[in-house]
């Protein structure tokens, strides 16, 4: 297809763009590029996730028109399994999770810290369906209860989110008997899922309707979910839901849903521009992770800053008394103790002037002015590093719900430099790092963006 061959080459040039432009500054900054360029890696990613037996595993199966996946009531599948198909010449085989995160031209590294726990649930399926030319689909295991969810061994929402920022479209599948009441799928929603630009990404779907007993069942079932989902959201409006089942051959449809036969050919659809959807998601994770590296420096910047401001008070005050010291030093000691003989300030109004009576008050005026380095350096930096630390949010004045979310992401890269490199953060450019971050957004992605 025309537009696909088009769609790889642009990224390939966001690619090239990112590695030679940003590389320098995220290096700066201590943080891994491959954050950002994992995204871009591999082809089109769908994700399916939901409560468990809301039938995302019979949905798959039936988008491939092969039985791929195990289905069946209760928690059946209890692994995330990568469905691709072979590539030419190699024939259909299953992949441990182990070798997939390792591999580097997949874009699964970021699971790598999820550890052993989590490989020995993870799969790579090849199997020849003519769809998986187009993207990868990956199912997942159903959410759970919180209470049975610390059986799991691993954490099962961070590897969620993960694998929802990688993903070009995510499948959210509920049933009727739990429509948006479970935690787990709350927390999914709410914090792991990416921020509020992943929002156009996500396809809600109501499934197995036909599973209520009646149009009122069903209403309720629905009315519940939107519910739910604008308090999981925070969005005013409702986004679609897609409310289908899955039908048996011959099965003629029951009493009530035929209204809705057709939503699930239409989700089909929807899932089938996962590959248009994926310039839109690339260009969005490339903004956002310099977006993120943006509020870094700030971070970083409003760091230095306030400690500047700090020490120009206490550097004010040392020079200050270093003047005093200089001037009134010697006078003062000589009316105590009667030494020096001679003073400077004596010595300027006698007229005759005596090198010999500057030692003295420049000697006491420098050990002032190192004393104030002293005081700096053991005492004042370190409590403003501490103070910042404990209040780290306190740097940055949160505009908006999109930059809190970019925060959550950005804290801990800014405590780890803080913590280790804070008086290198003092003699950084930041303001000069984040203007040319500013016009990478503005000027260079957006160009290369208005091609597509
Ligand atoms: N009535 C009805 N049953 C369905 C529908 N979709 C799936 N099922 C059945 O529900 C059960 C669970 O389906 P699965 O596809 O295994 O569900 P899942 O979401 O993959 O479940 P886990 O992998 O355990 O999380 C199976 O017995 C399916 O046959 C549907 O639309 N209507
Ligand atoms: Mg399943």
């Amino acid at each position: 297809m025309k537009d696909e061959k088009a769609a790889k080459a642009l990224i390939k040039k966001l690619d090239k763009l990112l590695r030679s432009k940003m590389s320098p500054i995220y290096k700066r900054y201590g943080v891994s590029m491959q954050d950002v360029l994992t995204p871009l890696m591999w082809k089109p990613l769908v994700l399916v996730i939901g409560n468990y037996s809301s039938g995302k595993s019979t949905f798959i199966n039936e988008l491939l028109d092969m039985p791929v996946q195990r289905t069946g009531q209760a928690p059946t599948d209890d692994s995330f399994t990568i469905l691709t198909i072979p590539a030419e010449g190699e024939s259909e085989e299953e992949i441990p999770g182990g070798t997939i995160v390792n591999d580097e031209r997949l874009p699964f590294a970021p699971l790598r810290p999820f550890g052993e726990r989590l490989f020995s649930h993870l799969r790579m399926k090849k199997v020849q369906s003519p769809l998986l030319e187009n993207f990868a689909i990956i199912d997942t295991p159903g959410m759970l209860d919180s209470v049975t969810e610390k059986d799991r061994g691993y954490d099962y929402l961070g590897v969620v989110g993960e694998l929802a920022r990688l993903a070009d479209l995510i499948i959210l599948m509920f049933d009727p008997h739990k429509a948006g009441t479970i935690k787990e799928t709350y927390q999914a929603i709410r914090s792991t899922l990416p921020g509020s630009t992943g929002e156009d990404r996500v396809l809600y779907v109501l499934n197995r309707i036909d599973e209520c007993d009646n149009v009122p069942d069903l209403v309720r079932a629905y009315g519940t979910l939107c519910w739910n989902l604008s308090q999981m959201t925070g969005r005013k409006d409702i986004p679609r839901i897609y409310l289908t089942f899955a039908a048996r051959e011959g099965d003629v449809p029951p009493q009530g849903v035929e209204s809705w036969v057709s939503e699930r050919e239409e989700l089909k659809r929807a899932v089938e521009t996962a590959p248009t959807m994926r310039i839109n998601h690339v260009f969005q994770e490339a903004e956002r992770g310099v977006r993120e590296l943006d509020l870094q420096a700030e971070a970083l910047a409003a760091f230095k800053t306030g400690f500047g401001a700090r020490m120009q008070k206490v550097l004010k005050i040392g020079l200050l008394v270093s003047l005093l010291v200089f001037w009134f030093a010697d006078l003062l000691l000589k009316l105590a103790a009667g030494f020096p003989k001679k003073t400077l300030l004596g010595s300027l109004f006698s007229g005759a002037f005596d090198d010999r009576v500057m030692v003295f008050p420049s000697l006491a005026a420098l050990l002032v002015v190192a004393v104030t380095g002293v005081v700096i350096n053991n005492f004042i930096f370190p409590g403003f590093k501490k103070n910042t630390l404990e209040d780290l949010d306190s740097l940055i004045p949160f505009e908006t719900a999109y930059k809190r979310d970019l925060w959550r992401r950005v804290r801990p890269r800014v405590s780890d430099r803080i913590e280790k490199e804070a008086y290198k953060q003092l003699w950084i450019g930041h303001a000069w790092y984040q203007r040319r971050l500013k016009k990478f957004l503005e000027k260079d992605i957006g160009r290369l963006k208005n091609k597509w």
